[in-house]
């Protein structure tokens, strides 16, 4: 087995195992589907394709990373772990020991050179070609996905551009309003390489957009990498399988060959719209901001092609996973520069860019201070409004823990720290836009080198006890609901709980 080698193997595999539907009903893709998603998204369901889209001929498939399942099955590992200990493998490359270790070495070296992309001359992508007035944006089940949005919105694509001056790809996803059969907005924000390949432009830059791509190769469109290295490349590593690519027919530009659709065309420097409002991924509508406008010249297509698509909004959402599968994969990378850290979470409902909590193997007086300027230094880490630092030993993914943490080990006056920072583009909170205020919470155990009592010891029964319970449980007659869990009070139940805390 492998991960899927295109959308059509993902969606049999998807039906082979009971997690998709299809739908014939007639729906429409404006706002209609959107309910639908948002209801089968917060119970756990399925993937969906629906077959009769209202004004357009291709089908549209949703919600095909919904769960932690299906994500793990997008990759074709047991967990998202095991995605990135794959990573890691080849990150803490040690010199060979010995013959075994040699052979080992060069399996791992042979898997990151068999992971560049590679180029083919025919490709399903561009079984139809349309060029001038035959590509129109009007063919595709574009989505608008809330009241308020200001038209529909392209929300899964691929977007490939070239740094002029490197000629170094970059893959990106960033939703496209449309605004024409012709044109769309590009909603390349600041702190993006895609905005830094436009911005190195002097007039004009090609671009192609891959939509309906395999599982991992779209995960990987969305995945924050360093500037200088391409997408295409981490999804050829992580499939196992070097992605394909073909010239595409009107720009200078190498686009999937397994992709549904391509759309092709540039965009003028100094060519800019006002995009939005947008129902985004924060649970708010981000206003109105001009942003470039993406000119199309060419739409390539596989026959009876598939349009993919995904609905951001109050967390959570399907995009939850996407964000999930990047805090686990990015983990072992992470870990290279800030050893001392254990683990970390980025909550759903902290639309990710809002909190994040860390463990650390805290070592000296002001260490959790270290790590929270670490993580606002680290790539788009650095966005991050709240740091929550906790012992090794606590449970990152167990928010009630990591409350009780907070609320036994930290002295305000002592353990807080306010700074100030870049801030993500979309956040609505801060005075101005992108720089505002962070604040880091110390709840790790303090030691007297950093001025506090002697700490006290934390509760613990003895391991003998334990087992003398266990053992004699049966005995005592009493039979305990576990469902009920740890005498912990629910506040949600069911899928919204289990996505919230993973
Ligand atoms: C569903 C989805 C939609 C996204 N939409 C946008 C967007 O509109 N604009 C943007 O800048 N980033 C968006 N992102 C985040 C970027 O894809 C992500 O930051 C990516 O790493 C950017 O790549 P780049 O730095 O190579 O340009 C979105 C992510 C997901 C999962
Ligand atoms: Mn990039």
């Amino acid at each position: 087995m492998a991960p899927p080698s295109d959308l059509r193997a993902w969606i049999a595999l998807l039906e082979r195992e009971g997690e998709l539907v299809r739908i014939d009903t007639q729906v429409d893709p404006d706002l209609e589907i959107t309910e639908i998603t948002d209801r089968t998204v917060k119970a756990g369901g399925p993937a969906l394709l629906f077959e009769n889209v209202k004004g357009s001929e291709h089908s549209l498939l949703i919600n095909q990373f919904g769960t932690e399942r299906r994500m793990c099955m997008a990759f074709d590992a047991p967990s998202l772990d095991d995605v990135a200990s794959k990573l890691s493998d080849v990150l803490e490359m040690q010199p060979p020991a010995g013959l075994v270790d040699k052979v080992r070495g060069l399996q791992k070296l042979k898997s990151i050179a068999d992971s560049r992309p590679k180029t083919v001359r025919r490709a399903p992508s561009q079984q139809i070609v349309l060029e001038g007035d035959d590509a129109s944006l009007d063919l595709l089940p574009i989505q608008k996905c809330w009241p308020d949005d200001a038209a529909p919105f392209i929300t899964l694509p691929a977007v490939i551009t070239k740094d002029p001056r490197t000629g170094t790809r970059n893959v990106g996803m960033y939703r496209m309003q449309k605004l024409g059969p012709r044109a769309t907005a590009m909603h390349w924000q600041i702190h993006k390489d895609g905005r830094a390949d436009y911005l190195a432009t002097d007039g004009k830059i090609e671009v192609a957009v891959a939509l309906g791509l395999d599982p991992v190769t779209a995960y990987s469109a969305s995945a924050p990498l360093p500037k200088h290295i391409d997408e295409f490349m981490l999804a050829g590593f992580l499939r196992g399988e070097a992605v394909e690519l073909v010239q595409a027919k009107t720009v200078d530009l190498e686009v999937p060959a397994n992709a549904e659709i391509v759309l092709e065309g540039y965009i003028d420097k100094d060519e800019l719209t006002e995009e939005g409002p947008f129902g985004d991924h924060t649970g708010y509508y981000t206003p109105p901001e001009p942003f470039p406008v993406f000119r199309l010249t060419a739409i390539t297509m596989r026959r009876d092609a598939i349009y993919p698509s995904i609905v951001v909004g109050k967390p959570p959402q399907e995009d939850a996973w996407l964000g999930k599968a990047t805090e686990r994969i990015f983990l072992p990378a992470i870990r290279m520069t800030v050893p001392e850290i254990v683990d970390y979470d980025l909550p759903v409902a902290g639309a990710f860019h809002n909190c994040c909590i860390v463990s650390i193997r805290k070592a000296f007086p002001g260490h959790a201070q270290k790590v929270m300027h670490a993580i606002w230094g680290l790539g788009m880490l650095s966005l991050t409004k709240a740091v929550v630092v906790v012992d090794e030993w606590v449970d990152v993914h167990d928010y009630e823990e990591v409350m009780f943490r907070v609320g036994a080990n930290v002295d305000p006056a002592r353990d807080v720290l306010l700074t100030e920072g870049p801030l993500d583009h979309l956040d609505h909170a801060p005075t101005r836009q992108f720089y505002g205020g962070k604040i880091g919470i110390d709840a790790t155990h303090k030691g007297p080198a950093e001025g506090t009592r002697e700490w006290p010891p934390e509760i613990q029964m003895t391991p003998e006890v334990q087992a003398l319970v266990d053992r004699r449980w049966e005995e005592y007659g009493i039979s305990l609901d576990t469902a009920a869990g740890n005498g912990r009070i629910r506040q949600s139940s069911g899928p919204l709980r289990r996505l919230i805390r993973r």
